[in-house]
């Protein structure tokens, strides 16, 4: 059951598709949520949001792309898009905002807080018994989400929030990238390496300089002189190149771009009604108005030029939007420093300037200074910030739907709100080579799963700092289970692509374990995107009677068959693991090389040597798996090996379809496969066993 309140005037952000009544209006002060039922959720006065008392055990999921852990108790998030490349403990916003959470206890329900602007989530962190929410104004939409349990929940939430994006097939495939690869001959190297070393791989990741000078949708000439030959080139090695486009527009004069923008008004504006003036990678840039629905569309067709010229894929940056500086404020601060200059400064005056240089960038101050054009009126951007990276690749999607219908293209952002899964995915944004990082990829998983973002992953081996070689084997032995599997990092830092390394054999067994679960990891993908589900649960969300279970935060379910434990400390020989019931345990190297031990439920510390994948089979569950690939394309779907731990028989629903065409009829793609308690497979219409044991499709 889902009831809808209302505060104020909120704006219509478009996260929820579906059409709502209002429930009864809601009493100021300490009233309680009419029909709700619900005695310990309470609006503060003035309706400037609500508190919830917590009881000792109760457990808090959600906000999608945060920091910390699964169980969001004990901290204080604020809900801002931000450009922040140190994911630390001590944060309060990421990139994307996910006003989603699931409250588990005595009761368990779902609330979404769905406005543009700055909401403060404080969950036990001034009084852990108390959850307290406040908003930035009091304009907004409170939905509440009634039912038996969070996956419930979580399944009646994407009902109303629209389906998940479907990216192609060959976006599941491994992706190198770096900031940057300059030139079509050093793209070519990181194919060839890959290629030489059995190591699979499905696309190259182009940074910001494949343009020229920065300019989004442009290509250097001088680095990538036959753009569209060259796609043409590692299309026909197996390689999709995957182009960024930023967020803001270079101004310079002659550039089609900018000059069709400014002609028609399509760039967001200050309170005088010329053009809002940023520096970011371009250097000076103007913002087009996602929010305005003709200049959403008009940014939209731009993709155009690089789909025709052989590109199926994007990821989309810089969008919260960030901005380096200000051209007004940047003139402000000059003009302090030169005041500052001839002083004495004592050591206050001094921080102050430091302060002053400090905030030049994504300055608060700057977000208030623009406008956009949403839905015919004039509104500030700070009201409607949370929504930028949203429209941006909204625009983006639905351009693709106009100008390629009928063919899936790879699109992700970096940020997002709720909503914007319908459109694309996100990738989690700038972390470190660290390993706290890869745990916190493990916690992010599921709780961006709650809001429908399926298409997600980290950057694999982590973006800033120098990576380590154990550290990317251990980050891969992770992303071989996430749909983005990304190896990115920044320029500066040590190169990482799997070949700069030693333990060659290991990363292209692990890589290529991927493309061995390929059919049931894309399987799984679909049926979540096509049911309104997830692909990665917290084990709680599953065990529910399970008091360990419930604590477990580092270890994950991955469909409906597979539990993963990464390894996640460095120089570990193994880890603990908690088995909250007898599962077939895979200790895998490559797909030719793997050992299985059945496990009972308890805890057990577990041998994982460095090149060592642990994965686990839930009782009466099956695992196909295909024969590998050096890319997505030779993947052979129809002769697979069954993996499975079996005890009184197993039945597994098999998703196929072409992986680029938009017929997502579960029917139609689904085969049944079945296994009988001894392991043998009962013929269908659809499999048959062969005799080495490998089942293939009639
Ligand atoms: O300010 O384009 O998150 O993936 O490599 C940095 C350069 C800009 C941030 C993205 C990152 C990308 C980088 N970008």
């Amino acid at each position: 059951m889902i009831l809808k309140y209302c505060y104020g005037n909120p704006l219509e952000t478009e996260a929820v598709i579906e059409k709502f009544r209002l429930t009864e209006s809601v009493p100021a002060g300490d009233g309680v949520l009419p029909e709700s039922g619900l005695d310990c959720l309470k609006m503060k006065e003035g309706g400037c949001g609500f508190t919830c008392r917590l009881s000792e055990n109760d457990i808090v999921y959600g906000l999608g792309q945060q920091i910390r852990g699964i169980n969001k108790r004990g901290w204080v998030y604020e809900s801002w898009c931000s450009d922040d490349p140190d994911h630390t403990e001590n944060k309060r916003s990421l990139y994307g905002v996910h006003n989603f959470l699931i409250i588990d206890g005595k009761e368990c329900f779902g609330i979404f807080v769905d406005t543009p602007q700055r909401v403060r989530f404080d969950i036990g962190y001034t009084d852990r018994d108390i959850l307290d929410v406040s908003m930035a104004a009091n304009d907004y939409y409170l939905y509440l989400i009634k039912g038996d349990d969070p996956e419930n929940i979580v399944k009646e939430f994407r009902r109303i929030t629209g389906k998940s994006y479907i990216p192609p097939k060959w976006a599941f495939g491994y992706g190198q990238s770096r900031w940057s690869y300059m030139d079509e001959d050093e793209v070519r190297e990181v194919v060839r390496r890959h290629r030489e070393n059995n190591i699979p791989l499905d696309s190259v990741y182009l940074d910001i300089d494949y343009m020229e000078r920065y300019k989004d949708f442009t290509v250097n000439e001088e680095t990538f002189p036959d753009f569209a030959g060259f796609a043409e080139e590692m299309r026909e090695q197996g390689i999709h190149l995957v182009p960024i486009i930023d967020a803001g527009v270079k101004i310079e004069e002659g550039y089609d771009i900018y000059e069709e923008g400014a002609e028609k008004g399509y760039f967001c504006r200050k309170e005088d009604g010329t053009y809002f003036t940023a520096g970011v990678w371009p250097g000076r840039v103007h913002f087009p108005d996602m929010l305005n629905d003709e200049a959403r569309e008009w940014f939209g067709s731009k993709y155009k030029f690089l789909l025709d010229q052989g590109i199926e894929g994007f990821w989309n940056d810089m969008n919260e939007p960030a901005i380096f500086y200000s051209e007004d404020h940047l003139n402000e601060v000059f003009d302090q420093l030169e005041e500052y200059k001839d002083k004495n400064l004592d050591v206050n005056t001094f921080f102050e300037f430091q302060d002053l240089v400090r905030s030049i960038a994504n300055n608060p101050e700057d977000y208030r200074s623009f406008y956009h054009q949403y839905k015919g009126e004039k509104i500030r951007h700070d009201k409607v910030h949370n929504l930028f990276g949203y429209y941006m690749t909204r625009a983006a999607g639905e351009a693709f739907e106009r100008l390629m219908p009928e063919k899936r293209i790879l699109m992700f952002s970096r940020s997002s709100y709720i909503g914007m899964h319908r459109y694309g995915g996100i990738w989690m944004g700038d972390n470190h080579s660290w390993w706290s990082h890869l745990l916190l990829n493990i916690h992010m998983l599921p709780s961006l799963n709650m809001c429908g973002f399926l298409y997600t992953g980290a950057d694999l081996g982590g973006f800033g700092s120098d990576a380590t070689e154990d550290l990317l084997m251990r980050w891969l032995e992770l992303g071989i289970f996430t749909p983005l599997m990304r190896n990115h990092s920044a320029s500066g830092t040590r190169r990482q692509e799997a070949y700069q390394f030693k333990k060659l054999e290991s990363f292209a067994g692990i890589i290529g374990l991927r493309y061995g679960l390929l059919p049931y990891l894309y399987s799984e993908y679909m049926k979540a995107a096509i049911k309104d589900e997830m692909l990665f649960r917290p084990l709680s969300f599953v065990y529910r009677d399970d008091s360990q279970a419930k604590l477990v935060e580092d270890q994950l379910l991955v469909g409906e068959s597979i539990m993963i434990a990464p390894v996640y400390e460095q120089n570990a020989q193994g880890r603990c693991v908690y088995l909250p019931e007898d599962m077939k345990m895979y200790r895998m190297r490559s797909l030719e090389d793997m050992d299985t031990e059945i496990m009972e439920k308890g805890y057990h510390y577990i041998q994982a040597k460095l090149d060592e994948v642990l994965m686990f089979i839930r009782p009466d569950h099956l695992v196909p798996v295909s024969s590998g690939g050096r890319c997505v394309e030779e993947v052979d779907e129809n002769r697979l090996r069954v993996l499975g731990y079996i005890k009184d028989g197993a039945e597994y629903e098999l998703y196929q379809d072409n992986g680029y065409e938009k017929d997502y009829n579960i029917q139609r793609h689904t085969s049944v496969i079945v296994l009988t308690p001894g392991g043998q497979l009962e013929e269908t219409s659809c499999w048959k066993q062969m005799p080495d044991g490998m089942i293939v499709k009639k």
